[in-house]
């Protein structure tokens, strides 16, 4: 088997430009490149930590396999699955927790920060990287492309890995990360927050219309500045906007800056706007062709879990045997 790379998507909402920018697109470059076994789930379990009625839960699971197709993830090429349909990722998991201490859960930023923006404390919040850790070891990861919020999540798994490995002997190997440039694309409204599909309110969403796009750029916050600029710490929300124009150009930041030395925020924005809404308008496109096709998308889901499932299985048995599970 190739190198494996292994990334997962929570279906808690509808996807954004961050997801985007910052995952997606590179786990399609990944699996275009053909020089690794991709593996990428739809983390229904970790999308629990938040309450949701059912039929909208299984709305979004299904949603949420739409945006990956339509953004270029094959299931001729990649491994696509929902994590639910695999239960050995929670065996796995409860093996690992065993072995996590309370203090490595109680330093993780992402909990600290979802529970000081008012979400519900529970177990499963709370122990949601060592899932995140079984999601990644059962498949003996090479690497995970993920945004730069998850990199501590990654860091626990290499600490978990570590600890697992000298209790019960050299099972797993430490995953690296892999982060695209655009591993925080800040929210438009509070450039001071990365781009949160729960805070829908600084998203630009990849399935927005070309007018709602408009309207969400213009009004981005800026500052008081004068002239276009990329500089993170002094300037989020322009360097944020030249950071976006600039990935979906292949412009550097700098280059970008240059480009538009001379012009206003107004009608920067307004040209952002509009390569925004052309880089996505070959998604959206293939996003409508595939709302008609749902039950084959559903076949494709099941036989990408059938094939997870198979590495899975592997995995659990030598990781059953190696802790002493008869
Ligand atoms: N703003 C971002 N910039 C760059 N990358 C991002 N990612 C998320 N936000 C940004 C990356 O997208 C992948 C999928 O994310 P996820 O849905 O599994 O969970 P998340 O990181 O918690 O994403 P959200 O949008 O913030 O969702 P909610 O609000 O539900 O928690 C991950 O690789 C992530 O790093």
């Amino acid at each position: 088997m190739k190198p494996v790379i292994v990334s997962g998507i929570q279906p808690s909402g509808e996807l954004h430009i961050g997801n985007y920018l910052g995952m997606l697109r590179q786990a399609v470059e990944l699996q275009n490149s053909g020089h690794y076994t991709c593996i990428y789930s739809i983390v229904d379990y970790h999308a629990m930590t938040g309450l949701l009625p059912a039929k909208e839960r299984a709305a979004q699971t299904l949603d949420l396999a739409i945006d990956m197709l339509a953004a270029g993830i094959d299931p001729k090429k990649s491994i696509l699955f929902v994590q639910s349909h695999v239960p050995e990722h929670t065996n796995l998991a409860w093996i690992l927790g065993t072995i996590t201490s309370m203090g490595d859960l109680q330093r993780m930023t992402a909990y600290k920060e979802k529970v000081a923006e008012g979400k519900t404390p529970n177990v499963g919040l709370f122990t949601y990287p060592v899932l995140m850790a079984a999601d990644i070891l059962l498949y003996k990861a090479e690497a995970v492309p993920v945004g730069d919020d998850q990199r501590q999540h990654i860091e626990l798994a290499r600490e978990i890995v570590r600890k697992f490995n000298s209790a019960f002997g050299k099972t797993f190997k430490e995953p690296r990360t892999i982060t695209a440039k655009a591993e925080r694309i800040m929210s438009l409204d509070n450039p001071e927050k990365k781009m949160s599909k729960s805070i829908p309110s600084g998203c630009l969403f990849l399935h927005d219309s070309a007018d709602e796009m408009r309207k969400k750029v213009m009004s981005a916050t800026t500052d008081s500045f004068s002239g276009i600029g990329y500089d993170p710490e002094k300037r989020p929300g322009i360097s944020n906007l030249v950071l976006i124009y600039s990935e979906f150009t292949g412009l550097t930041p700098q280059e970008v800056v240059k480009k538009y030395a001379d012009i206003g925020y107004a009608d920067f924005k307004r040209e952002l706007a509009e390569v925004i809404i052309n880089a996505l308008a070959p998604l959206q496109k293939e996003r409508r062709a595939l709302l008609k096709k749902k039950s084959e998308i559903l076949r494709a889901l099941q036989a990408g879990a059938k094939k997870a499932q198979k590495i899975a299985t592997q995995t659990m048995e030598e990781v059953r045997a190696k802790v002493g599970l008869v």
